[in-house]
């Protein structure tokens, strides 16, 4: 299915914003310090050493253990090679959850299979850098204190300043909370550089941007703080010297920093006109000061006949960026096909029209809506899709197919036949698929709503949304809302019927975190809190909540879903039999995620609707 793959695309694009500039080094970089020049780091016994030559090997700490080792793999050596930085670390917890692989191609008994997974509260890797002198009269280790980075989620290099005087990484806090970038000094001062703090949460995995100008004594950085990500220009001890870009709109992704004109290049999203579809993404570029902001991807029609070049979703070929005088700029809509143009890297004017779009083969069946969401003003976008063959004359029921994961939104923007939508649609539904509050890349106040309430999942805004589009769509029934989704969809879709049943009437749950203290543990603290408060938890729960249950619904799992715990969907069942709710239940006994989304599954999703939406 393809919808399944997106989903699965969604769900594992992890760091998609770019992260930091400095990667994590791969095994190569730090194993080859056993071979070439002198010195060369390595750890043994849990100890790192040097060798400065084959013979003459020096052990440089005392403290590693099996239980708190360094890490061969997070060696940083000065330039200089007088210092080196190692990171020490207790490893995180040993968690497993076991699979029963009921029906092996190999055997008639069923196989036990353990596999590694942590869950919200487990214990992390805790990583800590130490500093050693490896020359000169002091040799071993310098002192440092580590309350500035004491309980890490994560930690990432960015490596040694270009004089060799301090060692730099990034703190991120367990908690999604605090991200600070920490500069070790080769005497032993640790210091903070930047120090951003949410009352909410921060989106370490898609939202943050580092990068040093060591040249210049800068450093470029994006945060949320003015309730926007925007980027933002610091100089090295920790001061902002300006903001770089800010507005109601957002820096989705730094495509390349340009140290030398001092200027970069983003894409950015609702940048353009506030009438257009926010979700957008537009090339922009603007200076290191925040001046000479340009778009562009829109407008610079200079005579071409094109109407309105540039109002939708663009793509572009980045590496011409910055180094060449042109470049491509491809765009669509959902109402309309690819436009594909040449321009002016510097101007952004059309230089010419390679491809203009036809019309829009999916006009009757595919219509993008956005209307007002809870709070009356904030815009909510999505899209209706219409059965083959349609008589407006006729009234359809509704099926919602939801996915509202925080970490990204999920209505298509680009120009497509949606076929997926429409073969659930084609016996009788409207399909509709919106981007309710609580999703990413709007506002950080958009964003918030799902802050410690996953069971929120924008249902006031789907369900505003849904009434306004059948005010003008009499074939729209409202009195027959079903709702579908997998993973988080399967958790949203539950709720619906948990929270909402006066509006949705019948649901179908694929692969479901129907608990999210069940699920993976990153994802989940960052969006429910850490430490894990019972309270939060409780609230959001489909298990805790099984008995609110009203409508049809449908649960599907695959008992060896290595993303959700398939126990997940097992603890609800166990839940709505102790509540005394029907429910249907079909297994998928050796396949993993979204397997209710495969071609059996899927056909019984269909039958499911037909029977409890269509005929009911
Ligand atoms: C280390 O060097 C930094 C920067 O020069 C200085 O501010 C700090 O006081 C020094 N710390 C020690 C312990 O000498
Ligand atoms: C940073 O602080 C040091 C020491 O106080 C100072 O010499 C230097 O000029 C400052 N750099 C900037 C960019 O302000
Ligand atoms: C229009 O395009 C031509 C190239 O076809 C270019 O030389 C010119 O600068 C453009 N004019 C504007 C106003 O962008
Ligand atoms: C011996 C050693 O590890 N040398 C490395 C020190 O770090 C530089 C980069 O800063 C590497 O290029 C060296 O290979």
């Amino acid at each position: 299915m393809l919808a399944r793959l997106v989903l699965l695309v969604s769900l594992f694009l992890l760091g998609a914003f770019g992260a930091v500039d400095h990667a994590i080094p791969d095994d190569a970089t730090a194993v080859s310090n056993r071979q070439g020049e002198f010195p060369q780091f390595f750890v043994r016994d849990f100890n790192l050493w040097v060798a400065h030559s084959s013979s003459d090997e020096k052990q440089l700490s005392t403290t590693g253990t099996p239980q708190n080792p360094f890490d061969g793999y997070h060696i940083y050596n000065s330039s200089n090679k007088d210092f080196v930085v190692a990171w020490q670390y207790t490893p995180e917890q040993d968690r497993n959850i076991m699979f029963i692989e009921s029906s092996p191609a190999d055997q008639l008994e069923p196989k036990y299979r353990p596999f590694h997974y942590l869950k919200p509260g487990d214990d992390v890797r805790v990583d800590r850098p130490r500093m050693f002198r490896v020359r000169g009269s002091v040799y071993g280790e310098v002192p440092t204190d580590d309350t500035l980075f004491k309980t890490p989620f994560e930690l990432e290099n960015i490596g040694w300043a270009a004089n060799d005087m301090e060692y730099r990484f990034i703190y991120r806090e367990r908690g999604h909370q605090r991200i600070r970038v920490i500069a070790m000094h080769v005497n032993g001062t640790v210091r903070t550089i930047v120090n951003e703090i949410s009352s909410t949460f921060i989106d370490y995995e898609h939202k943050t941007f580092c990068k040093v100008l060591d040249s210049t004594q800068e450093l470029i950085w994006a945060s949320e703080r003015d309730g926007w990500n925007h980027l933002y220009l610091y100089d090295l001890n920790g001061t902002v010297k300006n903001q770089i870009t800010q507005g109601n709109w957002l820096v989705r992704k730094v495509d390349h920093v340009d140290p030398d004109t001092r200027r970069i290049w983003v894409t950015a999203f609702g940048a353009v006109d506030p009438t257009h579809d926010p979700y957008y993404a537009h090339l922009l570029r603007i200076s290191f000061t925040g001046n000479n902001k340009k778009i562009l991807t829109y407008g610079g029609n200079n005579g071409t006949g094109l109407a309105d070049p540039g109002n939708g979703n663009h793509a572009w070929r980045t590496f011409h960026i910055g180094h060449h005088s042109t470049f491509t700029d491809v765009w669509s809509r959902m109402d309309q096909p690819e436009t594909e143009v040449v321009r002016d890297a510097e101007t952004g004017a059309i230089l010419s029209v390679v491809r203009t779009p036809g019309p829009n083969p999916h006009a009757d069946h595919i219509e993008m809506f956005s209307a007002p969401g809870r709070d009356g003003t904030t815009m909510i976008y999505g899209l209706i899709v219409k059965p083959s063959p349609f008589d407006p004359s006729k009234k359809y029921p509704i099926i919602e197919d939801i996915y509202a994961g925080p970490h990204g939104f999920f209505v298509p923007k680009s120009h497509s036949g949606l076929w997926t939508s429409r073969a659930l649609a084609n016996p009788g539904y409207i399909v509709v698929k919106i981007d309710g509050m609580g999703t990413n890349f709007r506002s950080k106040a958009f964003h918030n709503v799902a802050w410690k309430n996953l069971k929120d999942a924008g249902f006031p805004d789907r369900i505003a949304w849904m009434k306004a589009a059948a005010a003008t769509r009499p074939w729209m029934d409202l009195s027959r809302v079903g709702i579908y989704g997998s993973s988080a969809g399967g958790q949203s879709a539950v709720a619906a019927l948990l929270w909402h049943s006066d509006f949705y009437k019948v649901a179908a749950a694929d692969s479901g975190c129907h608990d999210n203290r069940m699920d993976k543990r990153w994802w989940n603290e960052l969006w429910m809190g850490w430490p894990v408060e019972q309270g939060v938890y409780d609230d959001s729960s489909n298990v805790v909540n099984a008995a609110r249950l009203e409508g049809r619904l449908l649960l599907t799992v695959g008992m060896v879903d290595e993303n959700v715990d398939p126990s997940s969907t097992y603890q609800l069942v166990y839940a709505l039999n102790r509540a005394g709710k029907d429910y249907e239940l079909v297994l998928f006994p050796m396949e993993g995620h979204g397997a209710g989304w495969g071609g059996y599954g899927w056909r019984r999703m269909e039958a499911f609707f037909r029977k409890n939406l269509l005929e009911a």
